[in-house]
C-alpha cells in the first residue's frame, strides 16, 4: 500500500468508532430538528420533501394521487381487449391528478407517437460502447447523450421568465418518455438477440409498442404497461426520485436530472436488486444441482447467505413495514397468468420462509418482500432471462414519476436544495452537551 493508502486505512479505522459510538450511544440527540441518528443514518423520516404525486404508508405502501393500486388500475382508461391501462393515461393522471377519458388518453397516444422518434445518435453511441456494458450504463448514456435536445436549456439561456420553466421542462420530459421504450428494447435487442432490431409499430400505446419492439407477444403488452405503472412512483425520498429531483433544483435539465436518477436506480440496494433477486434464485438452483429448493433447503440457503454477511435481495425496505402492495399486484399476475411456473413457486416458497429467517436474524426493520422479489419471474416467463436487464424496465416505469415531479419542481419554483452539513467534531460536542 502507498503511504497515503496506510495513513488513510488508520484515520478510517479510528474514525468508525467514532461514528459507531454516535450511533450507538446519543443517536436520540436533537441537533436543530434531526437527531444524531437521522443525521447519520440516511436522514431516515425527515420530512423535507415535498410531493403531490404519490404518497407512502408503511404500512398500506404507495397511493398515485390518492389512489391504491387497484383504485389506480380501475379507474384509467384500458386498452381495448387488454387487463391494465394505458401508460399514457397513467401519465396523464400523475401529471394533473384527474382521471382522463378515453379521447383525452388518446390525445397523449397519439402526442407520444409523434415525440417518439430517436435521433440516429443515440444508437452510435451505444454501438460504440463494449456489447458486455452494463444495460443500465447504456440506458443512462442514451439520456444523457439526448441532452443537446433539451429546449430548457435553450430557452434557459435565451432568456426566460421563471414561472414559464415548466413549459420547455414539460416538452423535454415528454420528448423524453416517448423515447424511453424504444432505447429500452434497442439496448435488449443489440446485446441479447444478435443485433436484431425490431422498429416501432403504428398506433401502439407504450405497453403494446414495448412488447412489439421487444419481438414478445401478447399478453407481455400488459405485463408491460402493469409494470411501468407499478416502477413509476413513490413518493420523492427514494434514491432514484431524489437523486433526479436533487439534480433539476440546480435548473439541469430533464436529460441530466434523469440520467441521474437512473444512476441511483443502478444500486444493488435499490432498483438492481431486481436482477440481484434472479441472479440469488440462480445460485440457489446451482448449489443443489439444478434442482427446485425445498423450504428446508431454502431456509438453508437464505441462512448461509446473511452468515455471508450479504442482504437478502428483494425483502427489506426503508419506509415499508408490511409486504409492499406493488409485490401483491404483480403476485397477482403471476396467479392468473403463470400459476404453475416452478420459478414463480420458488418466489412463493421465498416468501413463505423469508420473513421468518430475517425476524429471527434480527436485523432488517421490514422482514417482508419488496417489489423486486416478484418482477423478474414474470420477464423471465416471457422469455426474458437475462436478468441483467430488468433494472431497465424498473428505469422506463420510474422515469414517469420522477418527470411528472421534475415538471412540478419548474412549475412551483422550488429552490435550489442545499441541506447543511455538520463534522464529526460538532455531532460529538452536541452530544457530550446533552450529557
Ligand atoms: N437482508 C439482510 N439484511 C438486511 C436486509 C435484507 N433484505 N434488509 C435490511 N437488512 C439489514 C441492513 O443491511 C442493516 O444492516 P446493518 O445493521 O449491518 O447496517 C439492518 O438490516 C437495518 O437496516 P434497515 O433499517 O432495516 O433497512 P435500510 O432502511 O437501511 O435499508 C434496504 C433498506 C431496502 C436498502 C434494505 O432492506 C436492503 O438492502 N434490502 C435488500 C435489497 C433490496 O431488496 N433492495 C430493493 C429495495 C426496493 N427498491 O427497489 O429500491
Ligand atoms: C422504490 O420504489 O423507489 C423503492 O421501493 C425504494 C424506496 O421507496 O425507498
Amino acid at each position: 500500500m502507498s503511504n497515503l493508502k496506510t495513513k488513510l486505512h488508520e484515520k478510517i479505522l479510528s474514525h468508525r468508532q467514532r461514528t459507531a459510538d454516535l450511533i450507538k450511544n446519543h443517536r436520540d440527540v436533537v441537533i436543530d430538528s434531526v437527531t444524531i441518528g437521522q443525521c447519520i443514518g440516511g436522514i431516515r423520516d425527515v420530512k423535507c420533501l415535498v410531493t403531490d404525486i404519490s404518497s407512502l404508508d408503511p404500512y398500506e405502501g404507495i397511493r398515485f394521487r390518492d389512489k391504491t393500486i387497484s383504485e389506480t388500475f380501475d379507474a384509467l382508461p384500458h386498452v381495448p381487449g387488454c387487463e391494465y391501462p394505458y401508460v399514457e393515461a397513467f401519465w396523464y393522471f400523475l401529471l394533473t391528478g384527474e382521471v382522463p377519458d378515453m379521447t383525452q388518453t388518446l390525445a397523449v397516444v397519439e402526442d407520444f407517437d409523434k415525440r417518439s422518434q430517436v435521433p440516429c445518435y443515440v444508437f452510435d453511441v451505444l454501438r460504440a460502447m463494449p456489447r458486455d456494458t452494463h444495460p443500465m450504463t447504456m440506458f443512462s448514456a442514451a439520456i444523457l447523450a439526448m441532452q443537446r435536445e433539451s429546449l430548457f436549456t435553450r430557452k434557459y439561456f435565451d432568456g426566460m421568465k421563471k414561472t414559464d420553466f415548466w413549459d420547455p421542462m414539460y416538452e423535454d420530459c415528454c420528448n423524453l418518455l416517448a423515447k424511453l421504450p424504444s432505447i429500452a428494447a434497442y439496448i435488449y435487442r443489440m446485446k441479447y438477440r444478435s443485433d436484431t432490431f425490431i422498429p416501432p409499430g403504428k398506433y401502439l400505446d407504450i405497453g403494446g409498442n414495448f412488447a412489439h419492439m421487444m419481438g414478445i407477444a401478447r399478453p407481455y403488452d400488459d405485463a408491460a404497461r402493469m409494470t411501468f405503472i407499478l416502477h413509476s412512483d413513490h413518493e420523492s425520498g427514494n434514491v432514484s426520485s431524489h437523486a433526479t429531483h436533487l439534480v433539476a433544483s440546480a435548473l439541469s435539465d430533464a436529460y441530466y436530472s434523469l440520467s441521474a436518477g437512473i444512476n441511483g436506480l443502478a444500486g444493488p440496494i435499490h432498483g438492481l436488486a431486481n436482477q440481484e433477486v434472479l441472479r440469488w434464485i440462480q445460485e440457489a438452483f446451482h448449489k443443489l444441482g439444478g434442482q427446485v429448493p425445498t423450504e428446508e433447503d431454502l431456509r438453508e440457503f437464505i441462512w448461509d447467505t446473511l452468515n455471508a454477511g450479504h442482504v437478502i435481495p428483494g425483502y427489506g425496505h426503508a419506509v415499508l413495514r408490511k409486504t409492499d402492495p406493488r409485490y401483491i399486484a404483480l403476485k397477482e399476475f403471476c396467479e392468473k397468468h403463470l400459476p404453475e411456473y416452478d420459478l414463480f413457486k420458488v418466489v412463493n416458497m421465498i416468501y413463505k420462509v423469508a420473513p421468518s429467517v430475517l425476524m429471527e436474524h434480527g436485523r432488517a426493520k421490514d422482514p417482508w418482500p419488496n417489489l423486486d422479489a416478484q418482477s423478474g419471474v414474470i420477464h423471465w416467463y416471457y422469455g426474458i432471462t437475462e436478468f441483467d436487464f430488468y433494472t431497465v424496465l424498473f428505469g422506463v416505469g420510474r422515469a414517469i414519476g420522477v418527470l411528472a415531479n421534475i415538471i412540478w419542481d419548474r412549475a412551483l419554483g422550488y429552490p435550489i436544495e442545499r441541506p447543511k452539513s455538520v463534522t464529526t467534531d460538532m455531532l460529538e460536542k452536541w452530544a457530550r452537551e446533552a450529557g
